[in-house]
């Protein structure tokens, strides 16, 4: 297993629109490994393929506090909504940006499993808004797409101003101390 790199907003990967997955192989089962370790290390309750830079549909989700209820959801498609109502969302790859998205309460998705076995859910509440939320990002939308143009070029200097003050800082070491020089 192996913690993967997660592209951040607005690196242009992240608008790529991921093709279905075809082969359920051993390369596979590396890629739902690696994104649960990476998802899991953030932390974070979801992750598509797409914000690790691999353009296939495959989403991992796991909401409960333990840990230990995985998701895999693979070609998710959505067979029916209900409800809406808006929730307060992050997303790995707009970091510590948080606001409101109106969404469905309740999905039905057909996916596939790992295995490529067809299974068919309804999910609601959190699980119904991260499946919709990792949904998008297969689709290279982001949750800021649905806040005013002002708002996200806001995000857009905010993000790239801290990544700028973070890259130009000397690394810290294991110990959190600054290196000398
Ligand atoms: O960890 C995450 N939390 C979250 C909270 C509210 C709505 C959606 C999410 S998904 C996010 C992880 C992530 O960025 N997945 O793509
Ligand atoms: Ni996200």
């Amino acid at each position: 297993m192996a913690l993967r790199t997660i592209l951040e907003f607005p690196d242009p990967r992240l608008r790529t629109r991921a093709q279905p997955v075809t082969r359920f192989d051993a390369a596979l089962g590396t890629l739902i490994d690696d994104l649960l370790e990476t998802m899991y290390a953030a932390p974070g309750i979801g992750l598509a393929a797409t914000q690790v830079d691999v353009h296939q549909r495959v989403i991992v989700i796991d909401v409960s506090k333990e840990h230990n209820e995985p998701l895999t959801l693979i070609n998710p498609v959505i067979l029916a909504r209900e409800g809406e109502a808006s929730t307060e969302e992050g997303c790995l790859s707009v970091p510590g940006i948080f606001d409101d998205v109106k969404r469905a309460t309740k999905v039905r998705v057909r996916s596939h499993d790992r295995k490529g076995r067809e299974h068919e859910g309804e999910y609601q509440d959190v699980l119904a808004v991260c499946i919709q939320h990792e949904m998008d990002h297969l689709e290279g939308k982001l949750f800021v797409d649905y806040l005013s143009d002002l708002k996200r070029e806001r995000i857009r200097k905010k993000l790239e101003k801290e990544r700028r003050e973070r890259g130009s800082r000397p690394a810290a070491n294991a110990t959190g101390a600054r290196r000398a020089y």
